[in-house]
């Protein structure tokens, strides 16, 4: 863990002030849909309700012409100002240059990366009017707490704005290598712009050490012992705090009615049956096409005759204005009508593949049926499912996570069986393996998994984030 406060640094005392959080896409959340929200809005919500706080970004809303006044609003005892971004901005800024430029390139697709100056100026341009909006809301002992790839040069716009708040931002998905994030045209000024926070977080050690070796190669300054490094005339302090779940009420959730209606529909559909699940926003990072070949591996190990088995793949529709989505879309559903066309019998249907959301509940409920729970990105920030699976497992009678190797969320759970998904005869086995895996051994493993999911759950993920907002103090000397 990083220290707040570097060796030498003076006792100062930390900041207060309101919290402001940024992202790209805000969901105003009323009452009851706190219960339904994503384990990240449900955390940023705690964070923002125990500073008292305010959430800015974009409304979801377009418009042909210049888009209007920011619209301010409070609900459930948080406020937010939205704005409206113009159908043009949002497809180049958005759309193309974070979905189809950084999202690929820091998931280490530089195959499916697109460099685009226009989208760039694009993506820079949004940023700097949402720096203006900003502004105007900011007071100065607002403490302000920016998310994701969409928004990496906030920061530096705000502060040729002249603004002096404390600014910290968390990257949700990886850094790459030093290698790949050198090919694209403007990592050197992406990168300046992070230096431009006083805390930048990462999702793990591994993307901490990417950045760091970066900053040390391609900028030529070096991080002190506690994370601080000093480029163009300020300290940035480094950190990983990975994010997590809200494990005891994901705990919870199977035993809720809806749930267990949900569990006991597909209890019924799948009779008896033993059940792998995988849970993904339709997404080529998830490996949703290379788990579907490595259950194909496993109906070929089993044989015709074995209908023992059952997969339930989840994918939600995801970025669908995205070509590189609808391919995925193709090839995934290709996928799925061969493996049911060769493997399906009069009483048989060995795949579902299911292209729409279900509610949280029901999801708790689904991984709570399912012997394993298969999470196998090809290379992902954290990966939330992974947890949930934990979270929602019956602990007399635990499943067991097949995790893939290039999942955050590998560095935590060491229980899990753990995958090259790439390598999809291991996959395969590990599938077998879970399935023939003798209860003693399941609840030994989940019960070291489900600590690390408790310790690493998203309260601590927000505390320590605001901790390090509030308190982290440079070094007195230059590093
Ligand atoms: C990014 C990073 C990082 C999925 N299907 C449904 C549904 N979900 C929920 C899951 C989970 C969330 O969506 C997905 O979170 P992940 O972490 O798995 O993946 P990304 O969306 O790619 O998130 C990732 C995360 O940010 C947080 O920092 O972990 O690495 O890529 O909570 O349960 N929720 C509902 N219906 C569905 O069908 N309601």
């Amino acid at each position: 863990m990083t220290p707040a406060r570097g060796k030498g640094a003076a006792a100062q005392p930390a900041h207060g002030g309101r919290l402001v959080v940024v992202s790209n896409r805000v969901t105003v959340i009323r009452g009851k849909q706190a219960t339904q929200a994503g384990g990240l809005a449900v955390g940023l919500l705690a964070a923002l309700k125990e500073a008292g706080g305010l959430w800015f970004g974009w409304s979801g809303e377009t418009t042909t012409d210049a888009p209007g006044p920011v619209r301010t609003q409070t609900a459930g005892g948080i406020g937010y100002a939205l704005t409206d971004l113009s159908v043009d901005d949002l497809e180049d800024y958005y759309n193309n240059f974070a979905n189809r430029t950084l999202w690929p390139l820091f998931h280490y697709r530089i195959d499916l990366a697109t460099y685009e100056p226009h989208w760039y100026a694009a993506y820079r341009r949004v940023n700097r009017f949402f720096a203006e909006r900003l502004k105007a809301l900011l007071r100065p002992d607002d403490l302000v707490w920016i998310h994701d790839y969409h928004l990496i040069p906030l920061a530096a716009e705000l502060r040729r704005l002249g603004v002096q708040n404390r600014l910290a931002f968390f990257l949700h998905i990886p850094f790459p290598a030093p290698e790949l994030y050198v090919t694209m045209p403007w990592q050197r000024e992406l990168a300046l712009d992070l230096c431009q926070y006083d805390v930048v977080g990462f999702q793990t050690p591994t993307d901490l050490r990417q950045f760091k070796n970066y900053v040390e190669l391609e900028l030529g300054r070096r991080f002190d012992a506690d994370g601080w490094t000093h480029v163009e005339g300020r300290h940035v302090l480094a950190a990983a705090v990975p994010i997590g779940i809200e494990a005891e009420e994901f705990a919870q959730m199977p035993y809720l009615p809806e749930a267990q209606r949900q569990r006991q529909r597909l209890k019924e559909a799948i009779r008896g049956r033993r059940l792998i699940i995988g849970v993904d926003r339709l997404d080529y990072t998830k490996g949703i096409a290379e788990r579907l070949k490595s259950f194909l591996l496993l109906l070929e190990t089993l044989g015709h005759d074995d209908k023992s088995t059952s997969f339930m793949q989840i994918s939600a529709p995801s970025r669908s204005d995205v070509p590189e989505y609808v391919n995925l879309r193709v090839e995934v559903e290709t996928l799925a009508g061969h493996i049911n066309g060769r493997f399906s019998d009069s009483d048989y249907v060995p795949l579902r593949y299911i292209n729409r959301s279900f509610s949280r509940t029901a999801l708790a409920g689904f991984f709570h049926l399912s012997a394993i729970g298969l999470v196998t990105p090809l290379r992902d920030g954290m990966n939330l499912v992974a947890k949930e699976y934990v979270a929602a497992q019956n602990p007399d009678d635990p499943g067991v996570l097949v995790l893939s190797r290039f999942a955050g969320a590998a560095g935590e759970l060491d229980g899990a069986l753990i995958v090259n998904p790439y390598d999809l005869h291991q996959v395969a086995r590990a599938m077998q393996a879970g399935l023939g895996m003798p209860l003693d051994e399941r609840k030994d493993r989940w019960e070291r998994m489900m600590a690390k999911v408790r310790h690493f759950d998203i309260r601590g993920w927000w505390t320590k984030s605001m901790r390090l907002l509030r308190e982290a103090t440079p070094p007195q000397r230059e590093s």
